[in-house]
């Protein structure tokens, strides 16, 4: 399909080199590129161009695949576009690629945590489900792995939906929005127009589940047939709570599933990963198994340790600030809090709203450290201070935790002012709290 064809790879790390292995085994020419000046260990062998944006060489290729760190809205972008060459993402090539139906999970939270409960869901029906995207794993490193007996269960960001054409889940969901990436997105308008793209190439045998209870979500309307799930609603064909039980009515006869209270996942992510797995085939059975059993994911609300009395939870994946109030809601005493990272040009408002209540001492770090201090003295919490690394700033908790007390990591920021990406920063967290263990 893509041979001989001369190919721009942008972007060297996880999706451009994924991407690039795929084209070049596929008899493409591919010339790779990144704005870093030196290139990683694991391309030799392609071509690279290296340090700077390839504005100068866009018009000597046939296609050009950007990984998700690159916006659309980058010159060299326009330019390719304005010549007439496609630009896809690597989630767009990997979706041509695809030989099996694939379950797409989008929207500002739980994404991760919903993909990782389907996917286990899946494989007991399906050994040959794999889970792929934003999550972690390039679907392109995996994709020529499969055939139409698998089943692709893929996380897809709002940055991977800029790029795409013909991509066309199966089973899609946009799971929830609130305001994020708006450094990328510019406005939230565009922001859902982004994560809508989900559901656009659907047709009328393709679904998709929407949360009832998000006043953005609910509003959404997908050219395919809409299922439902919701925690105060009970809607006419989908997921809802009665009395704590998880009930599936989806045009046959209502199904309850198990009682919220027999898994640690909290109801939305339980309803949604509900829905998505009885429309991809699983049994009741299947989906109570996994939920009863389900401990949660890395980086998200994770507790790491326990030391002199203190519980330490590492939740580098709160990314955004509706991911850190829920993680602040849900402990009952104030914690000893770390925030603050890479300014996505976010309203911390609501978040810091909630730190008289939930806080006992907070301490910032990063390029939204002195936005938050601002946020914080506005409303009259006087008890944060700042830290010049993460390391510091753990030091500093340690010394004011008392026992009994929990010291959690949620920064309600991405981490590119610091960090490769939210993993290391948790890997980062995990080893400086455990230093002295
Ligand atoms: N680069 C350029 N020019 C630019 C921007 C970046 O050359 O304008 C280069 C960088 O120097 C770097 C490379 O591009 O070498 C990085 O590309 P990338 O940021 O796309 O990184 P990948 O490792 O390919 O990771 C991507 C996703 N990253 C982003 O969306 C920012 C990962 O999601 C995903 O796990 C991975 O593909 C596999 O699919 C991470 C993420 O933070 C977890 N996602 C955001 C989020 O969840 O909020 C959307």
């Amino acid at each position: 399909m893509f041979k001989d064809m001369k190919i721009l790879v942008c972007g060297m790390a996880r999706s451009g080199i994924a991407a690039a292995r795929l084209l070049r085994e596929m008899g493409a020419a591919v010339t790779l590129q990144d704005m870093r000046a030196e290139a990683p260990a694991d391309v030799a062998g392609f071509e690279v161009y290296l340090g700077r944006n390839p504005d100068d060489i866009v018009q000597d290729f046939d296609l050009i695949i950007i990984s998700p760190g690159i916006s659309i809205y980058e010159a060299f972008v326009q330019k390719a576009e304005a010549l007439g060459i496609p630009v896809w993402g690597e989630t767009e090539l990997a979706y041509r690629l695809c030989p099996c139906p694939m379950v797409a999970i989008t929207g500002t939270n739980g994404k991760t945590t919903v993909t990782t409960l389907v996917g286990e869901i899946m494989r007991l029906k399906n050994p040959g489900t794999v889970i792929a995207g934003n999550i972690g794993t390039p679907l392109t490193a995996l994709v020529n792995t499969l055939n139409k007996q698998n089943l692709v269960v893929a996380e897809i960001s709002s940055f991977q939906l800029e790029t795409i054409e013909a991509f066309k889940p199966a089973i899609a969901t946009v799971l929830n929005m609130t305001e994020d990436h708006l450094d990328r997105h510019k406005t939230m308008e565009n922001y859902i127009a982004m994560k809508s793209r989900i559901f656009e190439n659907q047709g009328q045998n393709d679904v998709t589940v929407l949360n009832l209870d998000n006043v953005i979500t609910c509003g959404m309307r997908p050219p395919g047939r809409v299922v439902y799930f919701s925690a105060k609603e009970e809607p006419q064909c989908g997921v809802f709570l009665r009395g704590g039980d998880i009930i599936s009515n989806m045009g046959e006869n209502e199904t309850t599933i198990l009682n919220i209270s027999q898994t640690k996942v909290i109801p939305e992510n339980a309803l949604a990963a509900t829905a998505l797995s009885l429309l991809a085939g699983a049994t009741p059975q299947m989906i109570a198994t996994v939920l009863k059993s389900f401990a949660g994911v890395p980086h998200r609300l994770e507790h790491i340790a326990s030391i002199g009395g203190v519980n330490y939870y590492n939740d580098s994946k709160a990314t955004n600030t509706d991911a850190a109030i829920t993680a602040l809601n849900s402990f009952r005493e104030p914690v000893v809090l770390i925030g603050g990272g890479f300014d996505k040009q976010a309203d911390f408002t609501p978040w810091v709203e909630l730190f008289p209540a939930k806080v006992s001492y907070l301490i910032l770090i990063g390029q939204t450290g002195g936005q938050i201090a601002k946020a914080c003295e506005e409303i009259g919490f006087t008890a944060h201070q700042k830290a010049a690394t993460l390391e510091e700033a753990v030091n500093i908790a340690k010394n004011l935790a008392k026992p009994g007390q929990n010291v959690v990591f949620s920064p309600a920021c991405a981490s590119f002012d610091m960090f490769k990406n939210f993993e290391e920063r948790g890997e980062l967290f995990t080893q400086y709290v455990k230093a002295s263990q």
